[in-house]
């Protein structure tokens, strides 16, 4: 079991750490690529990692942008992994900023929301949320939006590197267990740091089941 894990998990870096190549910003869904491949979304609170964990996946250290300034992704940014390519892997604005014009904040709602709930490609989507903060409202918000629109999601915890072991141990646990309430959610949840490397291969791994490969 372990030896066929491995193997999978040798597979699924080879994949990732190939050809990656980024596609287009679409900041309207007017503008978005032909649904041909299975696609794999990355939403969460500003700031929570969402760009930095699709740099870490893709062994990358700025395909995306990240920044220390919450509300750096304003478009959906499709990244093409494979050649051919495989699946796409979708970063998209934060949520959650209060920061940003109101008008801005509600269009990009809109859009993510759109996205997540119509796109017919839309293989997996993942939760991120930052170990230090656990789950929050908007976050119970949008794991409800997924569940009603039968939208297959992973809840993935961020910066795990942040956190002393006994601190992360509880909220993994705590976060678990919330997750496994939720119909669309998967059981088990993913604990990251883009930093330090930490759950990437495994999350890689689960990725490529979720795309079929
Ligand atoms: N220590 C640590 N910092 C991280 C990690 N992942 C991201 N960060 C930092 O968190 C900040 C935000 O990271 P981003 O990847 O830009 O976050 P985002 O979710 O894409 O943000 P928006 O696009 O604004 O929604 C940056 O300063 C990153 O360096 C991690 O695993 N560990
Ligand atoms: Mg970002």
């Amino acid at each position: 079991m372990e030896e066929a894990d491995s193997g999978r998990e040798q597979l699924a870096n080879r994949l990732f750490s190939g050809r990656v190549d980024f596609l287009l910003s679409a900041p309207q869904l007017k503008f978005l690529p032909e649904p041909t491949v299975p696609e794999i979304a990355f939403c969460g609170r500003s700031n929570v990692g969402k760009s930095s964990l699709l740099n870490a996946l893709t062994g990358r250290r700025a395909i995306a942008r990240a920044s220390v300034t919450p509300g750096r992704t304003q478009e959906l940014n499709f990244f093409e992994v494979g050649a051919p390519t495989a699946f796409r892997l979708v970063d998209m604005p934060g949520y959650g900023f209060a920061k940003a014009p109101v008008k801005v904040v509600e269009r990009w709602k809109a859009l993510v929301r759109t996205f997540l709930r119509g796109r017919q490609v839309l293989a997996r989507v993942l939760v991120l949320v930052d170990a230090r903060h656990g789950l929050k409202d908007v976050d119970r918000e949008t794991m409800a939006m997924l569940d009603a629109a039968a939208v297959g999601y992973r809840v993935v915890l961020t910066k795990a590197d942040k956190l002393k072991a006994s601190e992360l141990a509880a909220v993994s646990a705590r976060t678990e267990a919330e997750a496994r309430k939720h119909v669309a959610a998967f059981p088990r949840i993913h604990v990251t740091s883009a930093e330090k490397g930490l759950g990437i291969a495994e999350l890689r791994a689960a990725l490529l089941d979720d795309v079929g490969l």
